[in-house]
């Protein structure tokens, strides 16, 4: 094992470059060419790589300092022989040497006259990679850019650039798109160049300038004549939105943000220059599964739904703001999803219950004496039993995958309780084979539990169907939402003697208003017209309970 330094590799030429991000920690055992930090110059940011395989002994700079080439960023621990010494240290791979957006050297060092001329834009040297992703398009045709004003991004495996304007000008077209491959040489777009300097010695580039025709001869000797100018104030506005729309983060975290699928300009940039860090990114994609789990909680967030505003009630009078407990706040959940899930058509009918009451108030002496309270309640839920196994269509559930539909052969019925910390539904079991007294006990003891918090999670689990009965309380009808993957829920409002005619006369009849919701996806309107029919019809008359 031997120890070697790490140092800054070539920087293509850019000096006093950012240090961004520190991808590794002292210990970490790393591969050759793992990113060990992420350095940011004007132009392009790169991933410094490990020169050799092997584990960290120590980092010798943080985030925020500036480094150059050479530099000692740390040391490796490892047991591959040091490079020898004429050799650059840590020389990284060609195309890791974040080219330093050096203007294209194809491109013409400038027009040559005050006359517009058009110019092709080719990408230039990039360091050795090849086929690189354009990963933003920083202009659009008629934009007016200067010198060294960034084009397009493109990102390699290890660095992205950008890529400069090779003149002042205005983008006549622009030949690429995002998610492109280009390579060196390649062609991005059309350039027309207005602004115009003293023309370079044909020698510094193979440009086409230095092939010019001979009559750009006298031009060129008037190019120290002030150029037409570039609208420079409006430019500058331009570039003032350019940048605050671009997202400045490393190819590191543009590469984790594609493979995450995350849109980088929707993470909350926290790192120098405000740059999206790993850890935006990390905490982003924390907040969103955060969100989805927990559902569309609150008042609003869900499927795109524009959320409520943030209120100060204060402002309009006396307010405390207390906690929700948690069955409000998993109610609220639970309410937000079934309402934004299911499709809910509501069915109103009166069941003339006259018959039940003379009944029920016949048998209520009997019921104390066996220890229970006879409420139209423990009815209903018969009833309900009944209409179940009468009109299966309501006994279902929906699979989940879209495909299936799940038929019950049991008839499980929620009761909901009302209770200071919130509703409850307690389940109560097979209700179609119990009697009403069985019934009526059961129904009392889940309501205690249930105001007690001793309900137990199974307890309230397998409903087929909710009743929802408002009718101690009061109403003459309300819709309740559906309690899924049940299918359906009845709710139930407080009796009133109606004047009902018998086709010979208006009778007063004792008449209790249900309303039966249920979800569009699972059952028709005509299943429910049948269901409200059928329960209605044994609401009026108990002895069909028999049949
Ligand atoms: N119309 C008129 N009176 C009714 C009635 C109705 N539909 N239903 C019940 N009553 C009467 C009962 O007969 C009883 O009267 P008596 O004491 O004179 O006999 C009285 O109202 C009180 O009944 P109860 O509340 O003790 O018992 P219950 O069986 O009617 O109800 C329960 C039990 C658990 C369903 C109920 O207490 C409850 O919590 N209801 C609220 C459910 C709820 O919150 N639903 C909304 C969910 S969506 O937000």
């Amino acid at each position: 094992m031997a120890k070697q330094v790490i140092k800054v590799p070539d920087l293509g030429g850019a000096d006093q470059v950012d240090v961004i991000e520190i991808t590794v920690a002292v210990g970490d055992t790393v591969a050759q060419e793992d990113s060990l930090i992420v350095v940011e110059g004007d132009k392009a940011s790169m991933d410094v790589p490990a020169p050799v395989a092997g584990k960290i002994l120590s980092i010798s700079v943080k985030e925020g300092d500036k480094v150059s080439e050479g530099d000692v960023i740390g040391e490796i621990e490892t047991d591959v022989a040091e490079a020898p010494a004429e050799e650059p240290a840590a020389a990284p791979a060609k195309e890791e040497t974040a080219p330093a957006a050096e203007p294209a050297a194809e491109a013409p060092a400038a027009a040559v006259s005050g006359e517009p001329k058009e110019e092709t834009i080719q990408v230039p040297d990039l360091g050795g990679a090849d086929a690189v992703d354009v990963i933003e398009i920083s202009v659009q045709p008629g934009d007016a850019v200067e010198e060294g004003d960034s084009l397009i991004v493109v990102e390699g495996d290890k660095a992205s650039m950008d890529v400069p304007s090779p003149s002042a000008g205005t983008v006549v077209s622009i030949a690429v798109k995002e998610g492109d491959k280009v390579s060196t040489g390649d062609t991005l777009g059309v350039l027309k160049v207005v602004a115009i300097g003293a023309a370079e010695p044909a020698a510094t580039a193979a440009a086409p300038a230095a092939t010019a025709p001979a009559e750009s001869a006298p031009q060129q000797a008037s190019a120290s004549v002030e150029p037409p100018a570039v609208p420079q104030k409006d430019h500058q506005l331009e570039r003032d939105f350019t940048a605050a729309a671009q997202v400045y983060a490393g190819p590191a975290v543009r590469k984790l943000a594609r493979e995450l699928g995350v849109t980088l300009n929707k993470v909350k940039p926290t790192g120098p220059r405000n740059r999206v860090s790993k850890d935006d990114l990390h905490n982003y994609i924390r907040e969103q599964v955060k969100k989805a789990e927990s559902g569309a909680v609150g008042v609003g967030g869900g499927i795109g739904i524009a959320k409520m505003p943030d209120i100060d009630f204060s402002q309009f009078g006396p307010v405390n703001v207390e906690p929700m407990s948690k069955i409000h706040k998993i109610t609220a959940a639970n309410m937000s999803r079934n309402w934004l899930n299911v499709p809910h058509v509501t069915q109103f009918d009166d069941a003339d219950i006259t018959e039940l009451e003379t009944f029920r108030k016949s048998m209520k002496a009997e019921a104390e004496k066996r220890g229970v309270k006879l409420t139209p309640v423990p009815f209903l839920l018969k009833a309900v039993a009944a209409a179940l196994r009468a009109e299966p269509s309501f006994n279902v559930s929906l699979h989940n995958d879209g495909e299936h539909i799940v038929r019950k052969d049991y008839v499980h019925v929620g009761m909901a309780v009302d209770t200071p910390k919130g509703l409850m539904v307690p389940v109560i079991r097979n209700v179609d084979k119990k009697g009403l007294y069985e019934l009526a006990a059961e129904a009392t003891e889940m309501a205690l539990k249930a105001r007690d918090g001793k309900l137990k999670p199974n307890e309230m689990q397998g409903a087929c169907f909710t009743i929802s009965s408002l009718g101690a309380i009061g109403g003459t009808g309300f819709t309740p939402i559906v309690n899924s993957p049940e299918v359906g829920i009845l709710g139930v409002s407080k009796l009133a003697m109606k004047p009902v005619w018998n086709g010979k006369d208006f009778e007063p009849r004792q008449m209790l208003p249900l309303a039966l919701s249920y979800d569009h996806r699972a059952v028709n309107g005509g299943d429910a017209g049948r269901f409200m029919t059928y329960l209605v019809s044994v609401l009026a008359d108990v002895r069909r309970l028999l049949l």
